[in-house]
């Protein structure tokens, strides 16, 4: 038996950073780390492949930076044939072998692993020490302390105050520009001519390592869903500081016109293609922060288009995490507006005559990515006007996006995209009928239905279901002064309109969405 090791460090798929206050204090001849490719985390949601490629290519790649630094690495590679490993078995297996004094892991992105690492650490009777994230520049604690006694959350006000305390886009005391948030200038979208010629975002041909796991996951999850014919992700922190220098030069003078318009055929546009890098630790914010700064103050970027990039990282995306870890674990099970359908099958196979929701879904099977518009105001909303359960939406869209982890995942779906969370995240439902993607994409040109129609074999789904919803959610939804002007339009709609609706609506829900 191997000598026994004073601290395992522990190191999960999403904490690929070699900084991280796990390494604090770390002693090559004394300590080692301990990383697991394991089933269950591919399989508790159906992963697409291309999630799963991600993390275990990544997670390869910073076994070979840790081993070329000369730390003892405990690596359990995943086997084919391997169909029941967890993390508890995996640790357990390692712990045997290492003896160690103690464990250390810093705060897992995810409640349920959180607690089963807990849980198998006082099993094994070590000590498990969990330090902070330094990665995130706002804490738990933090947030808590900006939350307590407001009555609601507004992200606008905590990214006001990241801002100021953290100095960005500041000018003294005051925003730069004069204003704090250019989300108005935010909302182009393309004229009938297309988006033309936007640069691609860089692509990343699998090396060996990425070759090798890329093989694995076609075996050993053929049968999940997606492919992984076009899998170019950046996979190191090298290839992810190389995509967000390219993205700084080439896209981020645009994002901010077109952050939300949408393009058949063109996944990324302007988008920095970057949430899966940041999400693995590869990446730092602050990194793609300042140099969303640097290329405004330098001329190269205009302010909509820095301050627009910015809010999603200092803001969004610290809020987000904010709102994960101050209401779990009872956040997952909140269900506000009682929705109990299952997810149509077309999530999973993209075949719908919907083109909206065809391009969204297909390509989200193809490279693991949609951007913020189509998640929010395709999948999502679809999700929201069907009444699907929120649980069951939020499994869909942990296991199909290579960025998702449940910390950014489930306050997105649950509290912003389906309003289950009863308005900690959105003050209000973010319904919509079909001309809003028509407004914002071409989608609907090359559709058989009319975003315009409620009613008629040509209604669009989008439509229909959207007057369908604020009948079924009058009620509830009556007391909310942000959605006066929605309801006062529903009640100009004269009887016969409102039933030929809901019959185009229960036509719709008996063939489960099937168009
Ligand atoms: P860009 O549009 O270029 O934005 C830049 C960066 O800002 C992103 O890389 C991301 O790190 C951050 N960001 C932007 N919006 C958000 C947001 N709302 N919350 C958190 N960070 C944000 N993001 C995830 O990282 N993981 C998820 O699992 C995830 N699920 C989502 C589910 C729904 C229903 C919705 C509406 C949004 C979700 N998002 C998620 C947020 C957002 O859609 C993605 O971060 C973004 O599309 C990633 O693409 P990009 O890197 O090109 O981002
Ligand atoms: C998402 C994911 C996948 C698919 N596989 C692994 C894995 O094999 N090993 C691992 O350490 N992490 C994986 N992850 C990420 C986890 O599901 C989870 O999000 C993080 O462990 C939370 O910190
Ligand atoms: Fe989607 Fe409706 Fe437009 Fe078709 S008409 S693309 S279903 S919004």
């Amino acid at each position: 038996m191997a000598k026994p090791i004073r601290h395992l460090v522990l190191v999960l798929g999403d904490q690929l950073d070699a900084g991280s206050a796990a390494f604090d204090g770390f002693d090559r001849r004394r300590d080692a780390v301990w990383m697991a490719e394991v089933f269950e985390e591919a399989a508790h949601v159906w992963s697409t492949k291309a999630r799963i490629a991600m993390f275990f290519a990544a997670m390869r790649h910073f076994r070979r930076t840790l081993r070329d630094e000369g730390a003892t690495v405990h690596y359990h590679q995943l086997d084919r044939r391997d169909h029941a490993s967890t993390f508890a078995s995996r640790l357990e297996q390692t712990v045997g072998d290492t003896r160690p004094d103690k464990l250390i892991v810093v705060q897992p992105g995810e409640w349920r692993v959180h607690e089963a690492l807990k849980d198998r650490a006082k099993r094994l009777g070590v000590e498990l020490v969990i330090r902070e994230d330094r990665h995130f520049i706002c804490s738990p604690e933090q947030f808590d302390d900006w939350a307590a006694g407001r009555e609601q959350l507004r992200l606008e006000y905590f990214y006001r105050e990241m801002r100021r305390k953290r100095g960005v886009l500041m000018d003294g005391d005051h925003p730069v520009g004069g204003e704090w948030n250019y989300d108005k200038a935010n909302r182009a979208s393309f004229t009938a001519a297309g988006p033309g010629l936007v640069p691609e975002p860089m692509s990343f041909n699998p090396d060996k390592i990425t070759r090798e796991v890329i093989d694995l996951v076609n075996t050993a999850f053929a049968s999940h869903p997606g492919t992984l014919d076009d899998f170019d992700w950046p996979v190191t922190r090298a290839q992810a500081r190389r995509a967000l220098s390219d993205f700084i030069a080439k896209r981020l003078p645009r994002f901010g016109d077109v952050q939300d318009a949408m393009w058949t055929d063109r996944p990324y546009l302007y988008h920095a293609r970057l949430s899966a890098a940041l999400n693995l630790h590869l990446l730092d914010p602050r990194e793609a922060i300042d140099a969303a700064e640097r290329a405004y103050r330098d001329g190269h970027a205009p302010l909509n288009a820095a301050e627009g990039f910015i809010r999603q990282l200092l803001g969004w995306r610290e809020y987000v995490r904010g709102v994960y870890w101050r209401y779990m674990p009872g956040y997952l099970d909140r269900n506000t507006l009682g929705a109990d359908r299952d997810l149509p099958d077309f999530y999973w196979t993209a075949d719908t005559d919907m083109r909206c929701l065809r391009e969204t879904i297909s390509q989200t099977l193809r490279y693991g990515y949609a951007h913020h518009i189509q998640r929010l105001m395709v999948t999502g909303l679809f999700a929201l006007l069907a009444g699907v359960d929120p649980r069951r939406v939020h499994r869909w869209y942990l296991a199909v996006y290579v960025d998702a982890v449940e910390w950014a995942e489930l306050p997105n779906v649950l509290g912003m995209s389906q309003y289950a969370d009863g308005g900690v995240m959105a003050s209000k439902p973010y319904a919509a009928t079909g001309k809003y993607i028509d407004r914002m994409s071409n989608y609907c040109k090359h559709c058989r239905f009319d975003p315009a129609k409620a009613t008629g074999d040509d209604a669009c789904p989008f439509t229909t279901l959207y007057w369908d919803f604020l009948q079924r959610h009058r009620d509830t939804l009556a007391g909310n002064n942000r959605m006066t002007m929605q309801l006062k339009n529903l009640g100009r709609k004269d009887a016969e309109q409102l039933r030929a609706i809901r019959n185009r609506a229960d036509h719709l829900r008996a063939r489960d969405f099937g168009v």
